[in-house]
């Protein structure tokens, strides 16, 4: 298999940077850390992807975690004809939203109340302002590398595309806006008992990923989910957990069925949404009833719960209640896991794998990576090589290093073992 042809990819990048900032509509599809141009895709189906030179691809990147059917999985698509032909938008409340919404509360008994929206950004953002409309508190805590959507309480020491680009701290947030988020690490939890004891009564939230994708793949260690889970309690804080890549991800009822945790409010997006434009924030009654028009906590959306958009995510969650859906789907990527590991093993280069289910990173250093600062010692140079690699056997992993990659229900056997000959290949090119 020849070295990747992207001329039409690369007419369409020049066009594309004449009219859009760096030419991509969410800078971490830039290429920009692994070097290179960024495929344009054209089309895609079950596991692959097929970019605008006719390259195909068995796709590991699956839109950043929603395509865990696979591309263009029949029902949904169908279930999209459907609703289309009814109107695309209406503006008014629809029984497909009180169905989701009811979905999303059977897989997670801590929704109690549900709000949809449109992105995990707007659902990240709403959850702050509602903690500190509960709680009259200004504070937010959060973890280094973590990622909760680019609104400007979060993007401190944020993860995925800001850690990528070394932008932890955006320009455009205002001192006085970021000096109410405090960061602590992750899995260290003295460095938050230290935060409530140096700002008693001050702050309204913790928020975390429970299981973090944004520093790459990062595995909460024994108990400290729980202690986080004990201290806001004993602060009257509320626990935010932002499950927009572990929900429905790692389990269907998401980490908080995994962990035995209940938040007091929680973050969706991604896979809800079945591929189209929905994010969802909820959790206790009590809390979510601050929120307008019920309470004074004001959030809004034109086109929060659009009729199409939740017809697909319908469609999609309906799927992935099936009977043994997890079942197959961490065998799918226990297979390619075992396969992986030993040529890792083989190769002599030092990599560190953490995984939950089919969401896993492999990151290129000796590891172990349990948090921001070790996950920082990898060795970017070394997995864009690897990347590029891959890329050129036709394989699609995440262009950073601080990304997870995702095994989806349309991964076939052949496919991963394309994917375990490949990466052989690459270790052996790379180890040289
Ligand atoms: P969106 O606004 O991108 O729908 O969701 C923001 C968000 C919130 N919380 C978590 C845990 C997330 O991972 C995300 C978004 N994830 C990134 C990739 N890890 C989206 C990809 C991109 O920015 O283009």
């Amino acid at each position: 298999m020849g070295r990747l042809k992207t001329t039409q990819s690369e007419k369409l990048f020049r066009a594309a940077k004449n009219v859009i900032p760096g030419g991509v509509n969410s800078p971490v599809r830039a290429f920009r850390s692994v070097g290179g141009t960024p495929l344009f895709i054209a089309k895609a189906k079950g596991a692959t992807v097929t970019d605008v030179d006719g390259n195909v691809f068995i796709d590991y990147v699956s839109s950043w975690g929603p395509m865990i059917l696979g591309h263009a999985h029949p029902k949904v698509v169908a279930a999209i004809r459907r609703a289309a032909g009814k109107g695309t938008s209406y503006g008014a409340p629809t029984e497909g939203e009180v169905a989701l919404a009811s979905l999303i509360r059977k897989a997670f008994p801590s929704m109690e109340k549900v709000r949809l929206v449109s992105s995990g950004t707007e659902a990240a953002m709403s959850a702050i302002r509602l903690a500190r409309g509960f709680t009259g508190r200004d504070k937010i805590v959060k973890f280094e590398g973590c990622y909760h959507g680019h609104a400007d309480a979060m993007l401190v020491k944020a993860g995925s595309g800001a850690l990528t680009f070394g932008q932890p701290d955006s320009p455009g947030v205002p001192k006085d806006l970021a000096r109410h988020t405090l960061t602590a690490a992750f899995n260290d939890d003295a460095s938050v008992r230290r935060l409530f004891e140096r700002n008693k009564g001050q702050i309204a939230a913790v928020i975390v990923e429970p299981i973090p994708g944004n520093m790459g793949v990062v595995l909460p260690a024994p108990g400290f989910l729980d202690a986080l889970r004990k201290m806001t309690k004993q602060e009257r804080a509320l626990l935010i957990f932002d499950e927009v890549i572990s929900g429905f991800r790692v389990a269907f009822g998401g980490a908080q069925e995994l962990f035995g945790i209940d938040p007091d409010l929680t973050i969706l997006g991604k896979i809800i949404g079945g591929g189209l434009p929905v994010g969802a924030f909820g959790g206790r009654g009590d809390v979510m009833d601050a929120l307008s028009p019920v309470g004074p906590v004001y959030q809004a959306g034109t086109l929060s719960g659009n009729p199409l958009a939740v017809t697909a995510g319908i469609a999609c969650l309906n799927e992935l209640a099936g009977k043994g859906t997890y079942k197959k789907l961490g065998e799918k990527a226990d297979y390619l896991a075992e396969g992986l590991h030993g040529i890792f093993e083989a190769s002599g280069i030092p990599t560190w794998t953490n995984r939950v289910g089919s969401m896993w990173t492999t990151f290129f250093q000796k590891g172990p990576v349990v948090d921001y600062a070790t996950a920082k010692r990898s060795d970017t140079g070394a997995y864009a090589k690897y990347f590029h690699g891959l890329l050129d056997r036709r394989i699609y992993i995440a262009p950073s290093q601080f990304e997870a990659g995702f095994v989806s229900l349309a991964h076939t056997r052949r496919d991963l073992d394309r994917t375990i000959a490949a990466t052989r290949e690459v270790l052996l090119e790379v180890s040289g």
